[in-house]
Parts: C-alpha cells; structure tokens; sequence
C-alpha cells in the first residue's frame, strides 16, 4: 500500500549517475580469504570493501576495512544519504558482530524441555530435514496458514518469500504493532498516507521542530541525528516534550516536562491556540483539507488552561510554543515519533499530531515532511504466490477496524493460545527476540507451548532461541549478501550489502536457509535462482545496472527529483475525501472519535511509579548487548529516579535494587542513577537489558528488563498494537 503510492523512478544505466569505485580490488567474491585462495598469496595491505549496516534496520552504507586479510574497521560510505558518510556508534562498533564470542556455531536441536537450554549439534542437513519434516505435518493436519513468521529487517526477505510459497499469509514483525504501528494508522487516516521509514521528515531545512518523547541522540537513527545537528548549527528553534530531560531537551529553547500519557490534551491545547488566534496554513487547509468547520467546532473548548491542570504545563508556555510552531510554518516539524506504543491511545495521539502538521502547512513542504521518491527495480520474476485458503489470523472479525498494513505479532500470539479464528502451530523466528519484543513473557511462552514446531535463526542464543527446538545460526551481516536496500528517501538510490569474511564456523545466510528448506519443501519453483549473486544480477540487470557495478560502487544514486509541492510535486491524499481529514468520517462510522479527544491516563498506585523506556546511542533493542565493542562503552542499563524520591527511599546513584510492578514481577538488580532530569512520577530504563539467557554468557543477567516489568499492555482499539508505558513499579533492595 505504502509503496504503491510513492512515486517511482524508473531508471536505466543512462539515467544512473556515474561514479567512482570505492574499492580498488576487482570484484571480491568473499574478503581476504578468497583473495588468498585465488593468488595464493596471504592478503596484504588494505582493501575496501563496501556494505551496508545492520547495526539496526536503518540501512546505512558503509564501507569496511580489511587489514593484512583482517576485519579492521568500518566506516560511512559518502556516496549514500543515509550515511553521508558517518555511522552512528553502533553502526561503529559493527565488526564487533563477527568477533562475538557468544556466536551460535552449529545448528542445535532440543534435546529437553523447552527453555531449559539443552541442546544436541546437528548438521545443516539433519536440522533443515527435520523442520521440513514438521513443516509438511503441520500443512497437512492443520493447513499451511497453520505456520507463521515472525521476523525483523532487511535479512527476512528470503523466509518471508518462503513462508508465502508455502501458503501462509502470517508473516509478521513486532517493529510494527510493538512500534511505528499507530503512528502510521493515526496518518494515513489524516493524510491518507503514512508516514514511513525512513521517515519523511525533512530535518535538515526544518526551521522549528518539536519532539514529543521522540529522543534523537538517543535515538540514534543516523540520518535524523545528522540532520538534527545542522538544523541546530542554523539556528533552528526545538521544542521537547518529555518527562524526562532528555538529549534532545538539552538542545531545546523550550522543555516541557509533561505529565506522562497527557500529550493529546496538549496537542488540542495546541490546536485550540492555533485556530482561535487564526495562526493556522489558511490557503493550505481550505485548498486540501476536509471538514475543518467541524474540526474548528470540536476543539472550540480545549484551552491551553483546560489543558493545564491535565498536562502540568503552564498555559503560557503552551501559547508560546504555539506562536513558535506558527511564526516558522511550513518549516515545522511536529515530529511523529517512532515507538508510538506508549497508552493506548496512540493512533489517536498520531493522528493529532498529523492534524497540528496540517494546520502548520507542513505535510509537502520544505523543512517539513517531504515526498519521497524511490529508485523503481523490478522484484524478481516468481512465479505467483498459492493463495492460501484463510486470511490473516491476527484479527479475527476485523476486532481492529484500522489494522490494514502490517500483521501484528501480538494478534498471531493471541491466536496461537487461543487457536482462534484458527490455530497456529509453528513458528519461525528471524531476527526478533519476542521476549523482548513482545509486551508480556507470560502470554509469549504460554503461546510457544501450544506450537508443534518453533524454529529461531539468530547469531548469538538468544532468550527467544532458548526456547526454540530448532535452532539455526545465521551470518552476520559482514559475512552475507542480502536483499538489496533501495528505500524510499530525499533521492532515489540503491545499495548492496555483501560479505566482506568468511564465517568463522558453520554459520550461513538466511537466503541459503530459505532455498534450501524451500526445497526440501517441494517449492523449488520459487528458488529458480543458483545463488543470491544470481537472484541480485537479474533484479539489477533489469534496469541496466549490474551486480559486479553495486559490488564495486556499494551505492548507485538516481537523478534528484522534486520533494516538495512547492517545487511541482502533485499533492495527493488517498482519504476517502482525497484531501486531508480534518474530520473524520472513516472513524465516526466505525464509532471511534472523528477528532480525537483526551481521556486521563490511570495514575500510579501510592508508592509506585511508572515505567518509562528508551534507547542508548551505543546499543540497539535486545540485539547488541554482546558485541564486544559496544558492550565495552556500555555493560548494563540504571533506572533514573529523580532526586527526591531517592532521597525519600534512601537511594543513592550507584546503589543497586530490584523493581517489582503491580504484578508482582520482580526484576534483576539493576544500578540507580538519581537524577533531576526526571519526573517524579516516573522512572526510566533503556530497553534490551537483563537477558536471562544463559548461553549468552557475556550479557546474562546484565542489568533489568523492561519487557519482564511490561506485563500489562493496552490494546490499541483502533489498530490493535501494544501499548506499553502502562506498567508502575516500586523499588525492592538487594538481601
Ligand atoms: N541507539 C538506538 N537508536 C534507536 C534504536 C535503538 O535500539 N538504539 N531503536 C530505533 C527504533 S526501532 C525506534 S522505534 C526508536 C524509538 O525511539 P523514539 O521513537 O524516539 O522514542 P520512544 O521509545 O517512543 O520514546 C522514548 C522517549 O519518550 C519519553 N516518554 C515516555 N512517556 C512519554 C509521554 O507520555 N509523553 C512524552 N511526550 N514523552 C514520553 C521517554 O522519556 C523517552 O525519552 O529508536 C530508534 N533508534
Ligand atoms: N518492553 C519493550 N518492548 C519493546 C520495545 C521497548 O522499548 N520496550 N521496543 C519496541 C520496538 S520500537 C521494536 S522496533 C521492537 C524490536 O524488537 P526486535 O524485533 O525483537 O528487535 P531486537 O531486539 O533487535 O531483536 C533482534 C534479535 O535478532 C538477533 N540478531 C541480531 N543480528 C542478527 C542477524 O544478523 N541475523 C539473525 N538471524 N538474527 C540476528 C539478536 O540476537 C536478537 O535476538 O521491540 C518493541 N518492543
Ligand atoms: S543508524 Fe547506525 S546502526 Fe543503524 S544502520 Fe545506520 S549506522 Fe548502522
Ligand atoms: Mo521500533
């Protein structure tokens, strides 16, 4: 849906900019080794083999150093805009992936209960035949829609191909209804489009941006954070909204530290401001949008006094910052956010935040959300998917009217407990942890005791794969090709990532696992490529480029095309009005709030405080915690509590405690850093620590995991994701 209705480049080699080649070497088949092979000769000197990251899903290219035949470092490629350049420090400390001592080696298969991590090495053949085996028994007792994937990232896209083949519409990944999920249902239903990733905000030409919760610098997505800094260098105003004094707040002319779960009150309080005082796009909203009278009327009430008591912010300060998003229209950016599971109210927070967009003018417009283009290369001819005899398991009776994208995790959970509207019996994991991921490790384990068959492809045992009967060890991504990344950005473009050393056990990529097991399943058809270097030549030839060109150059950027509607591109919204909802028609027929409206979230219980989490620059989720380099910089989270509260318990910094939640879940000890730079409401954790795997020998029980404190979540109504800053936790001391 997304993509259908961007527009496309259509390329050929005359129309490709032309460029140097990054490396010298003449194409490498794989790094040092292979050179040595080929010669004879022990490599020697430097080479430069281009790649791109997977650090985290962003996709920025990257150049990688080898040393005398050795992984030396990693750079940004300066051809790529993603990158520019530069990598984050995750991206940084990427060749740490390959030396990780934790690495799975072999393939393993259970060999005890589930979760008690006892294992038995397998080959490729006996571990591939054996979930064969189970796979073609679940598709005959229960039918192939009975198998469901779970995945995360570029490295999915061969399963993903295969799980289709096979005949099941379950493929599903938690960084939606875990993450972006509402955001993008609370703009499509605005704009009628989402908002994307990466995510269309035009940063860098911003003259006024303001962030609710979103904590860039933090939040380390390259690009952004790049961007972020020269918008600063300019002079550019920054309005956080955060109960907690974030990176971020550090920049801003105005910090708002709100009272948690409040922000939509004051998005209206916003509004209301920007309406009454006519402060608002007016050529833009009568020209694009529709049913601004009645939006005008429902918001008429929601003054920035109204707001206060709810909010805790002074109404001054609400006028003010009002003025500011105004005085700098279009070059706006009320920032949408990316983890937007935050209250359960999230698509309609989204949506209000899509609506402040509208008012400023900014949707299309330089220095606010820009239109992204995308180089156009055709998939690969396969033939046509099965169509599986069942829809999707996710949402039975359409629960969540708006859940129209992405699958949600959460959904093919509850079904596979449930066996409702149908059962599901065997899942496979890529790149995901669902411990982590999904909110509640009850309700994830009591699932994955209903399943015949659970497959888990990782690098390093993870907690997931602790649970797994089959494990399957996976490159990593210095050692693998993968799909190519041609995202949807300011420029059209397409990067490669390929290996640049060997595996150093008996570790494959996951295109090799998906033909291979798509063979023993009698899908052969849908694997008519050799290998991955074939299936890449054909996708790029048919635009005229090549796969020894993209191996040399890592990048091939198109021509620049208009991103603004200033600058002739043709506005369109694919709402039910064709213009920008300002009112929503869709919502009130399905009885949800046609423009949103605020309901007070639950308050703690005395003596608890909510749990609030986020992101470390040096790590990414549950997914870097042993990379050697990284887990140098950064070992182990701490829970920020403010000040007095620490005082009021007789904590101090450096003290260690459990959390316990209204659950009765009591965390691992976790270190204290008593702060100012937080409510005291709340208390913070970044997210991806306190692994309980105990394979995972360099991280196990480092730190406290927010995901085990997570056991409540709330349903969003409208799209069905989960929200999870709804848990409240007190404090317990070490025995
Ligand atoms: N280094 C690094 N960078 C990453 C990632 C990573 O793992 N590591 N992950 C990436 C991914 S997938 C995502 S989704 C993003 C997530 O990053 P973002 O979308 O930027 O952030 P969130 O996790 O939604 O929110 C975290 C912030 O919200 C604040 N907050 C909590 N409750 C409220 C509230 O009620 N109101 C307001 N206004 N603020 C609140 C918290 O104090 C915290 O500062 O980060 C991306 N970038
Ligand atoms: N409590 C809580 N839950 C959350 C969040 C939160 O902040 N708090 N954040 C939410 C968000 S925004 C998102 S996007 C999701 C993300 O959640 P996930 O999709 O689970 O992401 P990761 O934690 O990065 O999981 C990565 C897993 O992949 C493995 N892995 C790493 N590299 C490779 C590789 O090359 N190949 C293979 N096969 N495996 C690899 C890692 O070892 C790890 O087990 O979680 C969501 N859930
Ligand atoms: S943002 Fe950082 S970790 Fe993510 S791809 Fe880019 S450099 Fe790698
Ligand atoms: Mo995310």
């Amino acid at each position: 849906m997304e993509l259908s209705r961007r527009r496309f480049l259509q390329i050929s080699s005359a129309t490709v900019t032309g460029l140097a080649a990054v490396t010298s070497l003449s194409s490498i088949t794989k790094g040092a080794k292979k050179i040595e092979e080929k010669t004879g000769k022990p490599a020697k000197g430097i080479q430069k083999i281009p790649t791109y990251c997977d650090l985290c899903f962003w996709k920025c290219s990257a150049v990688a150093y080898l040393k005398d035949g050795e992984l030396w470092k990693i750079e940004g490629h300066t051809n790529d805009p993603l990158s520019n350049g530069r990598l984050c420090p995750r991206g940084t400390g990427g060749v740490g992936a390959h030396y990780d001592k934790d690495r799975l080696k072999t393939p393993l298969i259970r060999k005890s209960e589930r979760g008690e991590e006892k294992w038995v090495s397998v080959t490729w053949t006996e571990a591939l035949d054996y979930i064969a085996d189970k796979m073609e028994k679940i598709k005959i007792e229960y039918g192939p829609e009975s198998m469901a994937l779970f995945s995360h990232g570029v490295g999915g896209t061969f399963l993903k191909h295969m799980i289709k083949a096979f005949g099941s519409p379950n493929e599903t990944a938690p960084s939606f209804a875990q993450c972006r999920g509402p955001r993008e249902t609370g703009f499509e239903l605005t704009f009628g489009d989402i908002v994307g990733s990466p995510e269309r905000t035009d940063i860098e030409n911003t003259k006024c941006m303001v962030l609710i919760g979103s904590h860039l610098g933090e939040n380390m997505h390259n690009t952004q954070v790049q961007e972020f800094a020269k918008a600063n260098k300019k002079g550019a105003t920054f309005i956080v909204v955060d109960p907690r004094f974030s990176t971020a707040a550090s920049k801003a002319k105005y910090y708002l530290p709100i009272k948690p779960g409040t922000d939509i009150a004051l998005l209206l309080a916003w509004m209301n401001v920007i309406v009454n005082e006519n402060l608002y796009d007016k050529d833009y909203v009568e020209k694009y949008g529709f049913g601004f009278e009645q939006f005008a009327y429902e918001i008429k009430d929601y003054t920035p006094e109204w707001a206060y008591p709810r909010t805790g912010i002074d109404p001054k300060v609400i006028r003010e910052t009002a003025y500011e998003m105004a005085k700098h229209k279009p070059a706006t950016i009320v920032h949408p956010g990316r983890r937007t599971t935050w209250y359960g109210d999230d698509s309609q927070r989204s949506r209000a935040i899509a609506l402040l967009n509208a008012l400023l003018g900014s949707w299309g417009r330089k220095g606010g959300f820009f239109m992204p283009t995308k180089l156009s290369i055709p998939s690969y001819p396969y033939p046509e998917y099965p169509k599986p005899e069942r829809g999707r398991v996710d949402n039975p009776d359409e629960r969540f009217p708006f859940a129209k994208g992405e699958l949600l995790a959460n959904g093919i959970r509850e079904a596979t407990i449930t066996g409702n509207p149908y059962p599901v019996k065997g899942w496979i994991i890529y790149a995901t942890n669902l411990l982590q991921a999904i909110p509640n490790q009850e309700e994830t384990i009591k699932a994955i005791q209903n399943l015949d068959l659970m497959v888990v492809v990782d690098v390093v045992p993870s907690e997931i794969a602790g649970w797994a009967d089959v494990v399957l060890p996976e490159s990593v991504y210095l050692e693998r090709y993968d799909e190519l990344n041609i995202s949807p950005f300011k420029e059209g473009f397409v990067s490669i990532r390929q290996p640049v050393v060997d595996e150093p056990s008996h570790q494959k990529p996951n295109w090799w696992i998906a033909k291979e097991l798509g063979k023993r399943l009698g899908l052969k058809k849908y694997f008519p490529w050799n290998d991955i270097e074939d299936y890449l030549d054909t996708r790029l030839k048919s635009v005229g480029l090549s796969l020894e060109r993209l191996k040399k150059e890592g990048v091939v950027k198109a021509p620049k095309q208009p991103i603004y509607f200033e600058d002739g591109v043709q506005p369109n919204f694919w709402t039910p009005s064709g213009k920008i909802e300002f009112y929503s028609l869709q919502l009130k027929e399905k009885g949800f709030d046609p423009v949103p409206k605020f309901t007070e979230p639950e308050s703690p219980p005395p003596g608890y405080f909510r749990l609030l989490m986020g992101r470390a620059p040096v790590h990414t989720f549950a997914k870097t915690q042993s990379n050697p380099i990284l887990k140098d910089m950064m070992e182990e989270n701490s829970v920020w509590i403010n000040n007095d509260i620490a005082m009021r318990y007789g904590l101090k910094s450096g003290d260690y405690i459990k959390l316990k939640n209204t659950d009765g879940v009591v965390s691992n000890k976790v270190k204290v850093k008593a702060t100012e730079r937080i409510r005291p409401d709340s208390v913070y954790m970044v997210h991806g620590f306190g692994q309980r795997s105990k394979m995972l020998k360099s991280t196990y029980l480092k730190g406290a995991s927010d995901a085990q404190l997570t056991t409540k979540y709330k349903l969003d109504p409208l799209m069905g994701g989960t929200a999870m800053n709804v848990n409240f936790v007190t404090f317990e001391r070490e025995a």
